[in-house]
């Protein structure tokens, strides 16, 4: 028998040892998962004014915490410096990605560019802002602008465009307040005997809506018939004020207002409030979802929207029950 040649043995072994390092360093290529550090992220929310907001907070840190990754949560307390110095110091702390909910929409460019330049993403989410669109990755949240558009129309179809409207306001600045007031006036517009009578800031707050609702009730009396509210916790202040005025809410006086709380959907359900348009604030999901494809250098779409639905008496009833927060 001829003995391979010790040449031929050596071409033999070295070719073994090169095909298992290609399939091993292959097996690494292909299989395993892709090195993930666990990520930390920023978030700065604008404090705790209503229920919707706590839900919102409550949203974005269980999705994190689901998905290991390490949140840096800051109440900004209702004050738009707090947000900007928040976002400055988790520049400083290198965050892989910064989420905003802001308390107004002005005031942005010159911290969003510092966020840029140290080559941290940032996402929007809850309510818009006016800065570049090339200063952050996305906006997740409602379309404010619709909301008001539905409020208006609903109301024009349950009053046949008649009737005097006192407004409670959002915080002054928001986006969330601006569209829903801007919105809302050119949905009532082409209806000349639907008319805003007053208009004043609740700061999306239940007591400063059963405050400002007072106030607005010594100042017109009786003399008014419907209350669009930016919110549903200024609703349920203002309904107090209207029951101690003895005034029955949803039936003297109509109740129109915003979110979708439970408890303003069993004010449907109880007579005392006649609609709620929706706004979703569990967005945690989608937020975290679109920061997953970031970080994995996809891109995302620069908008994305809830879609909010109407309750009134036509449907409270059975949604009451499957209302988050
Ligand atoms: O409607 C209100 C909250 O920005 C959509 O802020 C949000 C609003 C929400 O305080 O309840």
């Amino acid at each position: 028998m001829k003995l391979p040649s010790l040449s031929s043995v050596l071409r033999l072994s070295l070719g073994v040892a090169a095909a298992s390092l290609l399939l091993l360093a292959g097996h690494a290529n292909s299989s395993a998962a892709p090195a993930t550090k666990p990520l930390t992220v920023g978030f700065v929310q604008t404090g705790a004014e209503s229920k919707w907001r706590v839900a919102n907070t409550d949203s974005l840190k269980s999705e994190a915490a689901k998905r290991g990754i390490t949140l840096k949560f800051v109440d900004a307390q209702s004050k738009p410096e707090n947000q900007i110095s928040a976002v400055r110091n988790f520049i400083t702390q290198h965050v892989d990605a910064i989420i905003i909910a802001p308390i107004v929409s002005t005031g942005w460019g010159p911290v969003l560019k510092e966020a840029k330049d140290a080559n941290i993403p940032v996402l929007v989410e809850d309510r818009s802002i006016d800065a570049d669109a090339s200063l952050y990755k996305c906006f997740i949240g409602s379309d404010f602008i619709k909301e008001g558009h539905m409020a208006a129309e609903w109301l024009v179809k349950a009053t046949g465009g008649k009737g005097r409207i006192l407004e409670l306001s959002g915080e002054p600045g928001s986006a969330a307040a601006e569209d829903r007031k801007k919105a809302f006036a050119e949905g009532i517009a082409s209806s000349p005997e639907l008319k805003i009578i007053d208009s004043q800031s609740g700061y999306f707050k239940r007591d400063q809506g059963k405050q400002v609702m007072e106030a607005l009730l010594k100042k017109h009396g009786k003399d008014w018939d419907i209350l669009y509210a930016h919110n549903d916790d200024m609703a349920l202040g203002a309904i107090q004020a209207i029951q101690e005025a003895g005034l029955k809410p949803g039936k003297d006086v109509m109740v129109i207002s915003i979110d979708g709380e439970k408890e303003a959907v069993q004010s449907i359900v109880d007579g005392k409030i006649n609609c709620v348009v929706e706004c979703n604030p569990g967005v945690g999901p989608v937020v975290f979802d679109a920061l997953a494809k970031i970080i994995a250098g996809q891109t995302v779409p620069a908008k994305t929207y809830n879609v909010d639905h109407v309750f009134d008496s036509t449907n409270a009833a059975k949604e009451v029950s499957s209302r988050a927060y």
